[in-house]
C-alpha cells in the first residue's frame, strides 16, 4: 500500500507522475498538477459509470484497467463509481441485471455510459445479446438516461473490425445509433489508457467534456498526426526508408512508410504518450502504424498499402539528420526524441513525468516527488 497516497496500492510518486502526464496531455500548465491531483482525489465528485460490452475482444478494458503499470488502472477504478461492468463485476445473472437497473434509475440523467464494442444492427440486432437483451436495446435504454457517452475503442467509435465488409451483422459505432447525447470517441484498438483517464479527469475538473474533432475525438489526444512526432520522422525527411521486414534498413530504424505505415494519415498521440508505462508503441518496435484510430484505415486499408502524403514539409522542430550516423543503430531514435522534446509541450510534460525518479524500492513509498 502506498503510504501518504489517497489511493491504496498507488505510491504518492506514481500518483504525481500520472497527474503530471495528464496535465501535459490536457495542455494545462505545470502549476495545475495539484488541481489535477485534487480532482482525482475528490471522493464526493466521482461520476457514476455504467460500462457496457458489445462486439469486441475486451482488449480495451485490458489496456485501460490491467495496464502493466498499476497506478493507471487503480486510478481509473478509484476515480469513478463503477456500477456495472460485465467483465469486472463480481455479481452475475439476475443480481447483475438488478444492479444495472437500480443504477440507471438512481442516477438518471447524471451517469456516464461507457460503451466498448460495436453494435450489430442487422436482423434487429440478434447477433449480440447480453442478459436477454440485444446490444441495440441495451444501448438505447441505458443511453437514454446518460449525461454523456464515452465510446471506448475503435469498435464502439466506428464499428471496428466487426464492420469490415461484408459486415455480416451490420455492425456500427455508437454515434450511428444515438443522436441526442454528447458522445465522445476514444478510438484505438486498443486505445491508450491515458486518453480515457484524461477525458474522465477533464470531466471531473471542469464538469464538461473536452473539445472534440469532427469524428468526436478529444483534440488534446487526437489533434495531431502520428507522423508529426514520430521518432523515425528524421529518416522520412531524409528519404531513408525500411524496404523489407528484417532488412538492414529495418533493423537500423529507418522510416516505415514504404512498409505501409499509416502514420501520415493517422491522428493519435501514441508517438508521445506510448503504451506500457511509456516504453513501447508500434512504430518504436518496428511495426508500421496500421491507423487503428481512423475509421477508414483500420482493417479497411491493406496493411502494406501506402497512404497519400498531403503535407510533405518536415516538421520544423525536428533535429537535423546527421548522415554520418547512418548505420549506427540507436541514433535515429535519439534524433526523433530530441525533436519531440523540443517541439511539443505535451511531449515535454510526458517526458518530465517519465523522468521523475522511481525512488528506493519502486512500488513502495519511502519518499515524495512533491
Ligand atoms: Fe475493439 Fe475493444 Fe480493438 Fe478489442 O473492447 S477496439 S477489437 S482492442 O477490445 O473494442
Ligand atoms: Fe514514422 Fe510512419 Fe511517418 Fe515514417 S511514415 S515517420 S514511420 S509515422
Ligand atoms: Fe494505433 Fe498507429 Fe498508434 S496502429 S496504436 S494509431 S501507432
Amino acid at each position: 500500500m502506498g503510504k501518504g497516497s489517497f489511493f491504496p496500492d498507488v505510491s504518492r510518486r506514481d500518483f504525481i507522475k500520472t497527474c503530471l502526464t495528464v496535465s501535459a496531455m490536457l495542455g494545462l500548465p505545470a502549476s495545475m498538477v495539484s488541481t489535477v491531483a485534487a480532482a482525482a482525489e475528490k471522493k464526493d465528485n466521482r461520476p457514476t459509470v455504467i460500462w457496457l460490452h458489445f462486439q469486441e475482444c475486451t482488449g480495451c478494458s485490458e489496456s485501460l484497467l490491467r495496464s502493466s503499470h498499476p497506478a493507471l488502472g487503480t486510478l481509473i477504478l478509484d476515480m469513478i463509481s463503477l456500477d456495472y461492468h460485465e467483465t469486472l463485476m463480481a455479481g452475475s445473472g439476475h443480481q447483475a441485471e438488478k444492479s444495472l437497473h437500480d443504477s440507471i434509475h438512481a442516477n438518471k440523467g447524471k451517469y456516464i455510459l461507457v460503451v466498448e464494442g460495436a453494435i450489430p444492427t442487422k436482423d434487429n440486432g440478434i447477433y449480440c445479446k447480453v442478459g436477454g437483451k440485444t446490444a441495440l436495446e441495451s444501448l438505447r435504454t441505458v443511453g437514454e438516461g446518460a449525461a454523456a457517452i464515452i465510446a471506448v475503442g475503435t469498435c464502439a467509435s466506428y464499428g471496428g473490425i466487426q464492420s469490415v465488409g461484408p459486415n455480416p451483422t451490420g455492425a456500427v459505432g455508437v454515434r450511428d445509433i444515438i443522436k441526442d447525447k454528447p458522445i465522445i470517441n476514444i478510438p484505438g484498438c486498443p486505445p491508450n489508457p491515458y486518453n480515457f483517464l484524461s477525458t474522465v479527469l477533464h470531466y471531473v475538473m471542469f464538469n464538461k467534456l473536452p473539445a472534440l474533432d469532427q469524428l468526436g475525438r478529444p483534440l488534446f489526444a487526437y489533434g495531431r498526426k502520428i507522423h508529426e512526432h514520430c521518432e523515425r520522422r528524421a529518416h522520412f525527411d531524409a528519404g531513408r526508408f525500411a524496404t523489407a521486414f528484417g532488412a538492414a534498413s529495418h533493423a537500423e530504424g529507418y522510416c516505415l512508410y514504404k512498409l505501409g505505415c499509416k502514420g501520415p494519415a493517422t491522428y493519435a498521440n501514441c508517438s508521445v504518450v506510448r503504451f506500457n508505462d511509456g516504453v513501447a508503441w508500434p512504430i518504436g518496435i518496428g511495426h508500421p502504424c496500421i491507423g487503428c484510430t481512423e475509421p477508414e484505415l483500420l482493417f479497411k486499408t491493406a496493411i502494406a498499402d501506402k497512404v497519400q502524403i498531403h503535407e510533405p514539409t518536415p516538421f520544423d522542430s525536428y533535429a537535423p539528420v546527421d548522415l554520418k550516423d547512418k548505420g549506427k543503430g540507436p541514433a535515429p531514435l535519439t534524433t526523433g526524441v530530441m525533436g519531440l522534446a523540443a517541439g511539443a509541450a505535451i511531449g515535454a510534460g510526458v517526458m518530465m513525468a517519465r523522468k521523475l525518479p522511481d525512488g528506493p524500492g519502486k512500488g513502495d513509498d519511502h519518499g515524495s516527488a512533491e
